[in-house]
């Protein structure tokens, strides 16, 4: 009802709507109505009552409620309809939460959004700051048909929609990925994905895709120790702010249309678009893996995700995870 109120409104803004017409129209009681608008109100939106007019839409908070990362999506299977988008104010972790919904058989598709998390997480159980409204702190439920180890490319598939989907916001700004899926700006730590996944020995149950992306964050929103190495797009972006719900809305959009590319037609598109927004390739790395340090030239990536080095005497080692260092990288070795 929230939402069919809030769709009347906005199409008659700015003008107004009587509480009468909206109740006919939408076949429910005034008072349904009256107690809708205080909902819609007691979330930010600005909604001006007058007693002859009815309502009128004066304002949207940039929270990002369903309805309105929804309105202009036109995806298949990812935040498909406002039912499978999950929006909280507070939250742990949006990846715990998703698990959560898929143990209880959430659809593929559904996502998990929050304006915070008071316990945010990034790989091998290290945290993620992720500040009230500053950031898309957004998780993603996949359900391929695939064998476990293929979701690496998930995580590819996942930075390279994200870079597309910021792009089509600000298309100069130079973000690049690190090898598996960290986005740097001027080789500051912009985004990080966490790919989580349950699955059987040869079978993939599902795939949790977190995303954690520094919108609007100015540098007192970063705890200290993350100042000199973390950056946002309003940092950026000449200290403009940038629309949380425009930007949520592509991500999902790129998200979708690569993941249809990928099932229709394979992993081709999901490495072509990894290469050409990466930085890593041709540079000189240093690789942490639990075997231990590698350093080289990283020289190409494999059709499953994996990082190819070239050691000094020519010997070639894959990668399929990992820690990246970039060498001589401007002002010296990256802090990652
Ligand atoms: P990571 O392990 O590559 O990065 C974590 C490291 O990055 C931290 O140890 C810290 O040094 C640094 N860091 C922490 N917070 C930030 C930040 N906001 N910006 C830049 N650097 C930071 C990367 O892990 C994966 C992060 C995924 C986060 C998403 S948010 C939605 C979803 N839910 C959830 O709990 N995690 C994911």
């Amino acid at each position: 009802m929230r939402h069919k109120i809030l769709k009347l409104l906005k199409d008659r803004s700015p003008s107004y709507l009587s509480g009468e017409e909206m109740a006919q129209l939408l076949n429910v009681s005034r008072t349904s109505i009256w107690k809708n608008i205080h909902s819609l109100q007691s979330d930010g939106y600005r909604i001006k009552g007058s007693p002859r007019l009815g309502y009128r839409l004066a304002g949207i908070p940039d929270l990002l409620f369903p309805a309105e990362i929804a309105g202009e999506l036109q995806t298949k299977i990812i935040a498909s309809s406002p039912e499978i988008i999950h929006h909280y104010r507070q939250i742990d972790s949006t990846n715990s939460a998703l698990k959560t919904l898929a143990e209880k058989g959430a659809p593929e598709g559904t996502i998990v959004i929050a304006e915070e998390q008071t316990g945010g997480r990034g790989r091998m159980g290290r945290s993620w700051s992720s500040p009230f409204s500053k950031g898309i702190w957004l998780s993603i439920l996949l359900k391929p048909p695939l064998a476990p180890q293929d979701t690496p490319l998930f995580t590819l598939l996942a930075a390279a929609a994200v870079v597309k989907g910021i792009l089509v916001n600000l298309p100069d700004l130079p973000v690049g990925i690190k090898w598996p899926n960290d986005l740097l700006i001027n080789n500051r730590k912009v985004c990080g994905i966490l790919t989580e996944l349950k699955a059987e020995a040869d079978l993939l149950h599902y795939l949790v895709i977190g995303i954690g992306l520094n919108v609007n964050s100015k540098e007192e929103d970063f705890p200290a120790e993350l100042r000199n190495t973390a950056t946002s797009l309003y940092l950026e972006n000449n200290k403009e702010e940038v629309s949380r719900q425009k930007l949520a809305s592509s991500i999902l959009q790129e998200m979708d249309n690569s993941y249809l590319d990928y099932l229709n037609n394979g992993p081709g598109m999901v490495i072509s678009a990894w290469k050409k927004y990466n930085i890593t390739l041709g540079k000189d790395v240093t690789i942490k893996t639990v075997q231990g340090s590698f350093s080289g030239k990283a020289a190409d990536l494999d059709s499953d995700g994996a990082l190819i080095v070239e050691e000094e005497k020519g010997i070639k080692k894959r990668f399929q995870a990992g820690e990246v260092t970039l060498e001589n990288f401007t002002g010296g070795q990256d802090p990652f």
